[in-house]
């Protein structure tokens, strides 16, 4: 990035004074509208990841509402059939796609770098194309809404509903290119965040030194990985069968409508886990310095991680027990089901001695905390009950299901989710949200929640069916479901209060110091907000809570340039320092690549040529980007 790579200025030959605004001049990004789309710093990428996200929860939220409308009166005439479909088809595609797995990757890219001691995320550009393409995907998606065009064939999109033949107008498409989008940024930060914890740990930290937020945040990556082409694999197959007239869904020409019930869950399943574990790892970090004690059980709690990764995989066709499958086939999917319970379970228990052998401070994270032992442990209650077929057959499709996934999504990564904004709000921006508001939103998400979904489970067993848009008077579901949609909007005032908390709380906010919660590892031990080269000295890393066991100042490494960007490369297992690796300079070019992208993703709904000439500017762009900038790479 510095043209004088001749004269080379180390950090140890600076005075000390001097070192952090150096510094500063080396990794500070670009001012102005310019800067903000050039940047590639971790931290202002993921804080725009976080942001986007949330805004998304707010409109799905909006539209949950209108259903909620909708459905507390029998026989409404509030929506029509195809809005409601709409409606609830980008509810939840929405809230999967574009806010609980963006905003826990988000919270990866922020945290992760901090949290192992390192001045920038792997390949920083790759991060901030992600974005980019994210935001493409999500604009898609709420376009369509506003053009009365979005997607009407469910979050799951099954064909033959979702195929040519049913699947009128461009519906369809624009589900299966949205997912495409958002697929891609997702794997570009799985791939970051698995390189940025294998080869860029401070040194000292070994594996079993990794916090566990940070091993959460690997198992998921993996779970991107090797979950996520099965569905980018799925969409793009139903555009060519929608486009181009392939038939890998038309059991006329011999292809499979399973198959894509096959593809979709062999990702969906999963997908949950990606949504869950990162609330695991935000829990373990939040748990212990509210507990005044290190997590109980890091080995377990690890260990429960890997199986829960692994295990995701081998329970897919749970989603399918009513399309007719062998027995041998229900008994084994129905084993692994419930196995799954063990290292969930093995989890609650590490929480629970976390609080029982602590000293509990119950501050607004912390109530989270508590508010996700209980709604999680219902709803896995309730998933060990649909795992086995006979029940799954009786309540299959009712609001019994979607009680069930509410109370795991909401409970098992919502409510982590709220806590850790309240957590890292001060790291992220320097000042603190209110206790006295936080404990009121805790109230209303809280009590809001359980008041929406529990009865959720009754009317589902008293046979109310989801995917409905009305409901005859005769039935004897009516009362309940005013119920329900009264108790959403408290919900939604606790939501709305959240919001409020943080906007203000942002300008005048108690200032927080680095280290206001009196927390162990690494992010806190810089200033909040962080500088944008996160660290002055590289931390060395002794034990698992650096920050409670260093004697008075913590160790560190030094040797690394300060006249260009530049971090320490570390082995896998013990993290022993290998080498200086450069980090690379500010770039227009991946916003300019996703544009491409998205131009010829765009098009590509409409002809199969825009894969032929969108591919030309793609090349260029990514030709601009990777041009080498005569710099010697790594110097060991
Ligand atoms: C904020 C409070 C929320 C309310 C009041 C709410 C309400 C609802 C309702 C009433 C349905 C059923 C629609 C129907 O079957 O006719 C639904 C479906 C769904 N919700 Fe939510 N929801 C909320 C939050 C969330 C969150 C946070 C997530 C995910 C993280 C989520 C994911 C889903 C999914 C995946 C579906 C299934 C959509 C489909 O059937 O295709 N919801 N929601
Ligand atoms: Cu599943």
């Amino acid at each position: 990035m510095n043209s004088s790579s001749t004269a080379q200025v180390l950090d140890v030959e600076v005075e000390r004074e001097e070192l952090e605004p150096r510094l500063r001049r080396t990794w500070q990004s670009g001012k102005g509208i310019w800067g903000a789309l050039t940047t590639v710093d971790h931290k202002i990428i993921a804080r725009r990841y976080i942001v986007t996200a949330f805004v998304f929860l707010a409109l799905g939220g909006v539209l949950a509402l209108i259903m909620r409308v909708q459905l507390a009166f029998p026989e409404a005439r509030f929506l029509s059939a195809d809005r409601y479909n709409q409606i609830f088809t980008t509810h939840g595609s929405n809230m999967m796609f574009l806010f609980a797995v963006p905003v826990m990757e988000a919270m990866g890219v922020y945290l992760v770098p901090l949290m192992v001691g390192t001045r920038n995320i792997a390949f920083p550009r790759l991060n901030a194309f992600s974005y980019w393409i994210f935001l493409a995907g999500g604009l898609v998606l709420w376009i369509a809404v506003a053009l009365d065009a979005a997607p009407d064939v469910g979050w799951f999109a099954y064909v033959p509903l979702s195929g040519p033949e049913y699947g009128a107008g461009k519906r369809a498409d624009i589900w299966a290119q949205m997912i495409t989008f958002t697929e891609l940024s997702a794997l570009a930060v799985a791939v970051e965040i698995v390189v940025t914890v294998f080869k860029q740990r401070a040194p000292g930290m070994s594996l079993d030194r990794i916090p566990v937020f940070v091993w959460s945040m690997l198992v998921t990556s993996f779970l991107v990985i090797i979950a996520m082409p099965a569905i980018m694999f799925a969409s793009s197959s139903l555009i060519l069968d929608r486009l181009v007239g392939t038939h890998f869904y038309n059991p006329a020409e011999r292809g499979d409508v399973l198959l894509w019930q096959h593809l979709f869950w062999f990702f969906g399943h999963p997908e949950v886990y990606i949504i869950f574990l990162p609330a695991v790892g935000m829990v373990s970090a939040m748990i212990s310095p509210f507990s005044q004690r290190p997590v109980f059980g890091y080995l377990a709690l690890v260990m429960a991680l890997i199986a829960t990764g692994l295990l995701s995989f081998g329970l897919w066709v749970h989603h399918m027990f009513v399309a007719g499958l062998p027995p041998s086939g229900s008994s084994f999917f129905t084993a692994s089901s419930m196995a799954i319970a063990i290292p969930a379970g093995t989890q609650i228990f590490c929480f629970l001695a976390t609080l029982w052998s602590g000293r509990p401070i119950f501050k607004t994270p912390m109530l989270f905390v508590i508010g996700f032992l209980i709604t999680f442990v219902m709803g896995g209650m309730t998933g060990v009950m649909v795992a086995s077929v006979p029940l799954d057959t009786q309540v299959h499709d009712t609001y019994f299901v979607v009680a069930h996934f509410h109370y795991v999504l909401v409970g098992g990564a919502v409510f982590p989710l709220v806590g850790a904004i309240y957590y890292w709000f001060p790291k992220m921006t320097g000042r603190m949200m209110s206790e006295k508001l936080g404990r009121i939103v805790f109230g209303l998400i809280f009590a809001g929640f359980h008041l929406t979904f529990f009865p959720m489970h009754i009317l589902g067993l008293a046979g109310m069916p989801r995917r409905v848009y009305t409901y005859p008077p005769e039935l004897p579901w009516s009362g309940m479901n005013l119920f329900v949609s009264v108790s959403a909007f408290v919900l939604a005032a606790g939501f709305g209060l959240f919001f409020i908390d943080a906007i203000r709380s942002l300008r005048s906010g108690k200032v927080a110091g680095p280290n206001p919660w009196n927390c162990a590892s690494l992010e806190w031990a810089t200033a909040s907000p962080p500088p944008p080269y996160n660290f002055a000295r590289i931390p060395v890393v002794q034990s698992r809570d650096p920050l409670w066991r260093a004697s008075s100042e913590l160790p560190v490494a030094t040797g690394l340039r300060v006249d260009r960007r530049e971090l320490v490369v570390s082995s896998v297992v013990a993290a022993e320092p290998e080498a200086r690796e450069s980090s690379p300079a500010d770039s227009i070019w991946p916003l300019v690549a996703a544009l491409a992208t998205t131009v010829m993703l765009i098009g590509s709904m409409f002809s199969a040529w825009a894969v032929v000439w969108g591919a030309v500017p793609i090349a260029i762009a990514l030709t601009c980007w990777f041009w080498p900038k005569r710099t010697p790479e790594d110097e060991s």
